[in-house]
């Protein structure tokens, strides 16, 4: 891995550094991505019919099912090489903050403290009306269909964000407050697509945080950061952290 001298020196001096992880973050644990040609979830599935608001109210139990599934495969899925250098490295660090698009706790679970959901968790459900956390559901009447909400009987749903909806203001303002205070930001594992979580590498850049993408593959954001390390979480993310200890 070819890293000069100069993104070396501000790797180790940075202060305070961010994380800004997709679906590829969890692609080595065996967790699908979204878009990724054979593999990616939206190949086989149409993200009209399982996330958004209105697939839900159409066809409740379909939406149901499908969460179900994700859920018991990154139930299943461990944090890999990559998640375990993120959590490392936020031992090294003065600040680190994890802002995650991906909904699987897997960061969480390698032991980052500091992890901003913006697309949510999989792992919770919330009534579907109220948008809260329901203690008791009432079991489905119908095998597959979602437990409902013992106060207003509305279905669950899970508490992920789906096109068409805002992102937790709460945690999305902290994103965007731990981009701008970033020395450095990793790009990590994610299409760029998806607005508004694709302008947090530009809100640090902007800011004149140092911005590494690491990816296999090229995205939008590619031609505009400072280093781009062409490969896999897994692999990169534990070769820079070594590379950061043997310096200190
Ligand atoms: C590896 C690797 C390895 C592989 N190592 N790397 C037109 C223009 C602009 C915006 C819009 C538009 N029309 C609509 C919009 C808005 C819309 C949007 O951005 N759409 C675009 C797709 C066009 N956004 C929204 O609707 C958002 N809300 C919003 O805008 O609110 C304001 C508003 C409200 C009301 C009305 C109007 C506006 C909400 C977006 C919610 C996204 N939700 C999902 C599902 C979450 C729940 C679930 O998990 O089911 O979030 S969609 C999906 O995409 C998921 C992801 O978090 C998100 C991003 O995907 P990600 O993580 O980048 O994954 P991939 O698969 O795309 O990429 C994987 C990458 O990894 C690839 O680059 C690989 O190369 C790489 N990789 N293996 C490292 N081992």
């Amino acid at each position: 891995m070819e890293i000069d001298a100069t993104v070396t020196e501000r790797l180790v001096s940075a202060r305070s550094v961010a994380a800004f992880t997709g679906a590829g973050m969890s692609a080595e644990s065996g967790v699908p991505t979204f878009r990724d040609a054979q593999t990616g979830l939206w190949q086989h599935y149409d993200p009209a019919d399982l996330a958004t608001p209105e697939a839900f109210q159409r066809d409740p139990a379909l939406v149901w099912q499908w969460y179900s599934w994700r859920r018991q495969l990154v139930g299943a899925a461990e944090p890999n090489a990559g998640h375990l250098a993120l959590a490392d490295w936020a031992s090294l660090s003065e600040s680190f903050s994890v802002v995650t698009q991906n909904v699987d706790s897997l960061h969480q679970r390698a032991g980052n403290d500091i992890v901003l959901e913006l697309h949510g968790n999989l792992h919770r459900d919330v009534c579907s009306h109220e948008l809260t956390p329901v203690r008791d559901p009432v079991p489905p009447d119908v095998e597959g269909a979602p437990p409902r909400c013992p106060q207003c009987a509305a279905p669950l749903r899970p508490d992920v964000v789906w096109f068409g909806e805002m992102l937790p203001q709460k945690t999305w303002q902290a994103a965007l407050q731990a981009a701008a205070d970033a020395d450095v930001l990793l790009s990590i594992g994610t299409s760029g697509l998806v607005q508004p979580a694709a302008s947090i590498p530009e809100v640090a850049m902007q800011q004149g945080a140092l911005v590494i993408e690491i990816n296999p593959e090229p995205t939008p954001l590619s031609d505009a950061v400072a280093l781009r390390l062409a490969g896999s979480a897994a692999e990169v993310l534990p070769a820079l952290v070594r590379r950061l200890t043997e310096r200190r």
